[in-house]
């Protein structure tokens, strides 16, 4: 008889979304924050190298205050540029959802095969992100089926956690909704704010970076991967072994 395969230790792969899961922001945020402009009868567009740049806040809400309070023509009392930027994201969320909702932005190579192996292995999937609910479910529903949400322990987006990345919140939410000490676990980031907040609970990270996050500098993951289809089940149990043994920070 062949020998079994040893037990894993990695109890819980935390996934984050936007980037990780799949491509969502130049073709799918960002779109949906200049439909949201247009609808409001605004001339402002956010061009890729501009989002880029944006992208190193995270929150699509917090995105758009950044941008109104460097803006000319926006609002200058900081009241007035809160209610027009929480109109603007709620366009934008709909106009995201109208956007994606039938699968238009696909899962990043390696994603659903690395979601099948850790099942298989014994390992519970979690979600850690800071969009909203909704988004999260029109991104993975048309590829994962409209249940997807029973294969997965717990589900952290930002109405749970309001302190978004590089806060710790919504790692430390999904370790508790988990029931897991963060050594436990493994999370799988694409920018420099997912993987120091996964860090800072002490969550030891793969970094598979994103297109905007391609040369910035992102210290603190485990390893990094070229894309997560090249990953194998059995290197990121070896490397959640090798977290384990890592202080944290
Ligand atoms: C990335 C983000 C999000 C999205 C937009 O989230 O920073 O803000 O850009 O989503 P993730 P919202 O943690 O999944 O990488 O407009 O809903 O904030
Ligand atoms: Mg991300």
């Amino acid at each position: 008889m062949a020998p079994s395969a040893p037990r894993t230790t990695l109890r819980a792969l935390i996934w984050d979304v936007d980037g990780t899961l799949a491509e969502t922001e130049r073709d799918g945020h960002r779109e949906a924050f200049n439909d949201a402009f247009a609808s409001m009868g605004l001339p402002w567009r956010w061009g890729v190298e501009r989002y880029g740049e944006l992208l190193t806040t995270s929150g699509g809400l917090e995105r758009l205050l950044r941008d109104l309070a460097e803006r000319d023509g926006a609002p200058q009392l900081a009241c007035e540029r809160l209610a027009l930027a929480r109109e603007l994201h709620r366009r934008k969320n709909a106009a995201y959802l109208r956007r994606i909702g039938s699968g238009a932005i696909a899962l990043r190579p390696g994603v659903r095969r690395l979601m099948h192996e850790a099942r298989e292995a014994g390992t519970r999937l979690a979600i850690a992100t800071t969009t909203g609910r909704a988004n999260v479910d029109a991104l993975l529903s048309p590829h994962l089926g409209a249940a997807w949400r029973d294969g997965f322990a717990a589900i952290v987006c930002a109405e749970d956690a309001p302190l978004k990345k590089p806060h710790p919140q919504v790692y430390e939410l999904a370790l508790r909704r988990l029931d897991l000490p963060a050594h436990d676990a493994l999370a799988i980031e694409d920018s420099p704010q997912g993987v120091a907040s996964a860090r800072a609970a002490g969550v030891a990270v793969l970094l598979t970076r994103s297109m905007y996050f391609e040369a910035c500098v992102c210290p603190g993951a485990i390893a990094e991967c070229d894309g997560l289809d090249s990953v194998r089940w059995s290197w990121l149990c070896q490397l959640h072994r090798r977290g384990r043994t890592r202080p944290p920070g």
